[in-house]
C-alpha cells in the first residue's frame, strides 16, 4: 500500500502532493513500483494535527481518486463517513479506517468495498501525551478481533496502528508480537514507514532519511505474517518483499 498524502501538513510529504496532477502522477508511479493499493488521504493524523473540514477534505481527495481509481486499486484514509462514501462512490473500493468506525460506510457499499480497522488509542490531538495499555498487545488484538466480527464487511483488515496513542515500548511491543495479530486468521496491515520511532531509533534520523529503517521494519512484519504494509518509499519495500518470498 502506496501512501499518497494530499495535505499541506502530513508529517513526512506534507506538501508535496497537494497538487492533483503531482498527487496523480505520484499515485500510478507508485503503482508502476509494485504498490498493489494506493492510500489517498486529505487530513493528516500526526501528533497534535488539527481536524480539516469535510469540503476541504473532499476537495483535496476526490480528483486525485477519480484520476487514479481507472488503473489502481485506491483506499480512502479518512476518519469521516461522509468523505469515504464520496470516495467510494469516485471509486475508492477500500476504507482505510484509523478511527476504525466507518464499517457502516463499507458495509453499505457492497461486497467490493473492504475495509481497515486500524487501533488508535485516543485521538490524534491528543494521543502521545500518556498512552497507557495492560496489555498493549492483548488489547489492540482484542480490540481488532471485536470489530471486526461486528462489521459485517467480506474484506476486513487489522491494523496494530504503529505510533497511535503508542509509546516506543508499545510500538516495539506490538512488531515483536505481530504474530499475536496474524493469529487471529485476519489479514494485518502494517504501517511503520517514517515514523517518529524510527527517528528515535536510529539516533534523531529526519523523517525522509528513514528510508532504511522503514524497509527493514517493514521486512520485519512481512515475515511475521503480515499481509501489507503501508509505505512511502515503494520501490525498496516492494525489492525487500520479493527478496523475502524467494528465500521463504
Ligand atoms: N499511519 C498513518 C496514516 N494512516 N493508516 C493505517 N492503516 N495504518 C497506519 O499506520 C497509518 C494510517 C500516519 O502516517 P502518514 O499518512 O504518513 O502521515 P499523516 O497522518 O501525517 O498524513
Amino acid at each position: 500500500m502506496g501512501v499518497l498524502n494530499v495535505t499541506p501538513d502530513s508529517f513526512s510529504d506534507g506538501g508535496r502532493w497537494l497538487d492533483p496532477g503531482a498527487a496523480v502522477a505520484h499515485g500510478l508511479q507508485m503503482a508502476a513500483e509494485g504498490a498493489d493499493v494506493v492510500d489517498v488521504g486529505g487530513e493528516s493524523t500526526r501528533p497534535g494535527a488539527e481536524p480539516v473540514p469535510v469540503d476541504e477534505e473532499l476537495r483535496r481527495v476526490l480528483p486525485v481518486i477519480e484520476a487514479l481509481a481507472p488503473s489502481v486499486r485506491v483506499s480512502i484514509d479518512t476518519r469521516k463517513a461522509e468523505v469515504a462514501e464520496a470516495a467510494i462512490a469516485a471509486g475508492a473500493t477500500l476504507v482505510n479506517d484509523v478511527s476504525a468506525s466507518l464499517a457502516p460506510v463499507a458495509a453499505a457499499a457492497g461486497p467490493g468495498v473492504g475495509w481497515v480497522a486500524m487501533h488508535m488509542q485516543g485521538d490524534p490531538r491528543t494521543m502521545q501525551e500518556s498512552p497507557t495499555y495492560r496489555d498493549v498487545v492483548a488489547e489492540v488484538r482484542d480490540f481488532l478481533v471485536e470489530r471486526a466480527a461486528s462489521a459485517g464487511v467480506a474484506e476486513v483488515w487489522i491494523d496494530p496502528g504503529i505510533g497511535f496513542g503508542k509509546t516506543m515500548a508499545h510500538n516495539l511491543a506490538l512488531l515483536a508480537h505481530l504474530d499475536e495479530l496474524v493469529a487471529t486468521g485476519l489479514p494485518v496491515v502494517v504501517g511503520t514507514s517514517r515514523k517518529s520511532f524510527l527517528g528515535r531509533l536510529t539516533g534523531g534520523a529526519p523523517a525522509d532519511d528513514r528510508v532504511e529503517a522503514s524497509v527493514a521494519t517493514a521486512a520485519w512484519a512481512l515475515a511475521q505474517g503480515a499481509a501489507m504494509v503501508r509505505v512511502h518509499d515503494v520501490a525498496p519495500t516492494v525489492a525487500a518483499a520479493r527478496l523475502l518470498s524467494r528465500s521463504a
